[in-house]
């Protein structure tokens, strides 16, 4: 059944930006729960991140994006794929 269900799934081009969408909401990319996304969690989501495109989201320059910061690099990010 697993197998079925999974080929369905991948059949119907789900895949990537399913699961793309269920793993990348803040909670789940701030993996160490520090409040913030650093550049190695965020690239666990968005794995064509660029350090360029974090620091640009990194508006206050702390190294790591707020929930604020992240949101408005997903909503900018999330269309792209
Ligand atoms: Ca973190
Ligand atoms: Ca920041």
């Amino acid at each position: 059944m697993k197998n079925i269900i999974l080929t369905s799934l991948f059949a119907l081009g789900l895949s990537s930006a399913a699961m793309a969408q269920a793993a990348t909401d803040f909670a789940s990319v701030d993996t160490d729960a520090s409040g913030g996304v650093s550049y190695a969690e965020a690239v666990v989501a968005w794995p064509d991140l660029t350090e360029e495109a974090f620091a640009a989201a990194d508006l206050d320059g702390n190294g790591e994006l707020s929930a604020e910061e992240y949101d408005a690099l997903a909503a900018s990010a999330a269309p792209a794929m």
